[in-house]
């Protein structure tokens, strides 16, 4: 080989092995806490035997986390100053029940294997077993991600979706996070669980165009029960069900309901308005099994964004403070 091939080859093996770039690993625990996954499916199980709520606001908090400074568990810090993550206006929806949940997990894990495994990764536990727990696909966790030591309220705008993006602008955040079109519109079916506060798509309802107050996107009959459930000047703290048929089930039912107009979102019913993504959506609304295969894989791909590992960042004893703090 040539000297400077061979100083090539020698760069790039050094940056692939000498920067400390661990990889994730479903065994990664396998010494060390080798219960960590039974401990973390207890502790779910307790909080949902609880309340429902659990379910969806753990998914929806593990999706926020990701987004944010990658699935580092930096969402979960709290500060006497409110000014973490937390904080941001785009939390206001993030209910206490998944920080809750996230909370009693990590107790659980400290007990039996103190200052061992991440927040991180026990929020990547804790968001697939809501998801097989309310009838979704089961899939590997890989684990080995570190607690993040940053998490500013300030640092959150723009790095969130918005229920009123186009598919253009959905295809660039979640490509920014390396997903892919088709992750995204699997990863859209966690809509199939939870709730929506009215104000967030009001807009569809009374004032989507000057001459044209109703989104005709929408199904007339849907736009009926949702300006009923969400009259002009509602309470805000009114929700309605994602999905209004099957709201706590983990199925395709969301897909089922973009074909019919049943999309409560614009960022939702632009998944099959748009031709770029409507045969997927179609694909799933017809084959339950293709769309949990395709959002078990995308989880685990959501599951790599922004992750640190070896010795970044660090093992938070308490989910919700840095541990220098
Ligand atoms: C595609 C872009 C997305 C947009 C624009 C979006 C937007 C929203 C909005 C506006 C809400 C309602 C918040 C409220 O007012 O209460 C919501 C709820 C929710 N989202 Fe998303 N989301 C997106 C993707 C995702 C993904 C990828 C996941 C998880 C994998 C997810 C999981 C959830 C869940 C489970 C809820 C219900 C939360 C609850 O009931 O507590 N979303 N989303
Ligand atoms: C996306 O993937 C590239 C290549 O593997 C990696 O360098 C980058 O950090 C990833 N970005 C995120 C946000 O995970
Ligand atoms: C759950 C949670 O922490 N919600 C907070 C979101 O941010 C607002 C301020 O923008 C706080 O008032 C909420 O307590």
């Amino acid at each position: 080989m040539e000297w400077w091939r061979c100083l090539f080859v020698g760069i790039v093996l050094l940056m692939a092995t000498g920067s400390g770039e661990a990889q994730l690993s479903p065994n990664f625990y396998q010494s060390s806490c080798p219960n960590v996954e039974s401990i973390v499916r207890q502790a779910i199980q307790q909080k949902l035997s609880q309340t429902s709520v659990t379910v969806a606001a753990t998914l929806r908090l593990f999706f926020h986390d990701c987004f944010i400074e990658g699935c580092d568990a930096s969402i979960m810090v709290a500060s006497p100053k409110h000014d973490t993550e937390r904080d941001a206006p785009d939390n206001l929806s993030l209910a206490g029940d998944g920080f809750d949940t996230i909370e009693k997990a990590k107790e659980a894990v400290e007990a039996q294997c103190p200052g061992v495994v991440s927040c991180a990764d026990i929020l990547a536990i804790a968001a697939r077993d809501v998801v097989v727990l309310s009838g979704g696909p089961s899939f590997i966790v890989e684990l080995g991600r570190r607690d993040g030591l940053i998490s500013q309220a300030g640092r959150v705008p723009g790095k969130l979706p918005g229920p009123d993006f186009d598919l253009k602008l959905l295809a660039w955040i979640f490509g920014k996070n390396n997903l892919t079109l088709l992750d995204m519109i699997a990863l859209s079916g966690a809509h199939t669980l939870g709730f929506s506060h009215c104000s967030r798509f009001a807009k569809r309802l009374y004032s989507f165009a000057p001459s044209l107050p109703v989104d005709p996107s929408l199904n007339p009959r849907y736009a009926q029960q949702l300006m009923h459930a969400c009259p002009q000047n509602v309470d805000p703290n009114i929700v309605v069900g994602m999905d209004p048929f099957t709201p706590n089930t983990f199925d395709n039912v969301y897909f089922k309901n973009l074909v019919n107009g049943r999309g409560l979102f614009t960022s939702d019913e632009v998944l099959f308005t748009n031709p770029l993504s409507r045969p997927v959506v179609s694909n799933f609304a017809a084959n339950q099994g293709n769309f949990f295969k395709a959002f078990a894989s995308a989880m685990v791909r959501l599951g790599r964004v922004g992750v640190k590992t070896g010795n970044e960042g660090e093992i938070r004893r308490d989910c919700t403070a840095f541990n220098g703090s």
